[in-house]
């Protein structure tokens, strides 16, 4: 016996499977975060986003916000995907406008040495606020729980903070691959037990954010970004209470490898803009579902024009009668500054959309 509410809108679960569905599923990564003025209130009171994001109460309410305005298919949970590293003991902080920081990067051989995966009790508080958000939603719409990739994680752990080139990462890479596979299968092992304790406390669908695959060379992306994540899926539990959890991977600025992507054994692959839904079904075949992939910038242009740019990528993917998969999404998070009504016209206009195509 589950100890959930059952699920009334199961939309997104089946159309990640590629069953039939009588709507196109929609959710926005990012969809709780800083373009909500209720979510900046709420951080304001907590103190910080670190702060917030520790606290399951607070998680849970960050995460049921974006669902109080607007009537999306999916939530997801709260939380960062640097909470991993933090839990290895590399001191995750936030400072105003800067993004995030590590005060103990991976300096040295020594330090990558040493690194061991996290103990889980240090992140009860991620699995709690699973738990909570679950509870909360009532069974309305699944709950989904992510990671980022081994890859994406390491480019933080070892240049201390985002970057704009990725320097140090890469000259780890090229330099000393020993040493850089080492730090992969670290993360790995400790990402598959970071998902599989989400999946046990209630996430019903994984994400692993691959946000800066992208930035690697042909043939080192394969090597050092999914193979590691193929590492993560083939360690992950597939079945919860009896629901197939599915497994969805994004790498942005992936598109040339969407191939060795849908063989990885994800059911899903996250796309940005820079492909079209049309060319990746083309190329993916049924293998796998796809979601995406509105440029987010589309969100700061009137609301003909998000209307009209939200039915080119619903038609890009096809009829439904031509084959099931498409979970509707942007092709990246929300940006910060985008207006709330922006998002309202967009979910609407994929509602409308599915009450002419799905008869
Ligand atoms: O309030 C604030 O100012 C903090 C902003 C913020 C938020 C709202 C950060 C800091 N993280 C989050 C939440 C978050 N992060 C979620 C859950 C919310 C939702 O989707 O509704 C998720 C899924 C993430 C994942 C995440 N964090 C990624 C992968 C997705 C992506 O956007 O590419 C990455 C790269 C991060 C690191 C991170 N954390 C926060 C920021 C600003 C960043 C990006 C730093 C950079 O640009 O390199």
């Amino acid at each position: 016996m589950t100890r959930f509410a059952p699920l009334q809108n199961d939309l997104l679960l089946r159309a990640l499977l590629r069953q039939p569905v009588e709507a196109t599923p929609v959710w926005l990564m990012r969809q709780a975060g800083r373009y909500l003025p209720e979510y900046r209130a709420l951080r304001q009171r907590a103190g910080s986003f670190l702060a917030l994001a520790k606290n399951p109460a607070l998680a849970t309410e960050v995460a049921l916000q974006p669902l109080e305005r607007y009537p999306l298919d999916a939530a997801i949970l709260f939380s960062d995907i640097l909470t991993i590293p933090d839990a290895m003991g590399l001191g995750l902080f936030f400072t105003e406008g800067e993004g995030p920081k590590f005060r103990h990067p991976l300096n040295d051989e020594k330090a990558v040495l040493a690194l061991t995966p996290p103990d889980l009790a240090q992140l009860q508080y991620v699995f709690d606020a699973v738990t909570q958000t679950r509870a909360a939603l009532g069974g309305r719409v699944p709950l989904i729980g992510f990671a980022g990739s081994p890859w994406t994680l390491a480019c933080y752990m070892v240049e201390g903070g985002s970057s704009s080139d990725f320097n140090r990462v890469k000259m780890m890479l090229y330099q000393r691959p020993d040493l850089m596979h080492h730090l992969l299968a670290t993360n790995a092992s400790a990402v598959a037990a970071y998902l599989n304790a989400q999946i046990k406390a209630g996430a019903q669908a994984v994400m692993l954010f691959d946000t800066w695959g992208g930035i690697l060379a042909d043939g080192a992306y394969q090597r050092f970004s999914l193979g590691y994540m193929r590492q993560v899926i083939d360690q992950l539990q597939r079945e919860q209470d009896g629901a197939r959890i599915p497994i969805v991977i994004f790498t942005r600025g992936g598109g040339q490898w969407l191939e060795d992507i849908a063989a990885s054994g994800a059911d899903a692959i996250g796309l940005d803009w820079t492909v079209s839904l049309a060319q990746a079904r083309r190329r993916v075949g049924q293998q796998v579902a796809l979601q995406g992939n509105l440029d987010p910038a589309v969100l700061f242009t009137p609301a003909e024009v998000i209307r009209a740019e939200a039915r080119k990528v619903l038609a890009s993917f096809g009829q439904p009668e031509s084959g099931f998969g498409h979970v509707f999404n942007l092709g990246h998070g929300i940006p910060p500054n985008v207006p709330p009504e922006a998002v309202s016209v967009l979910i609407e206009a994929v509602r409308e959309n599915n009450s002419q195509t799905f008869v």
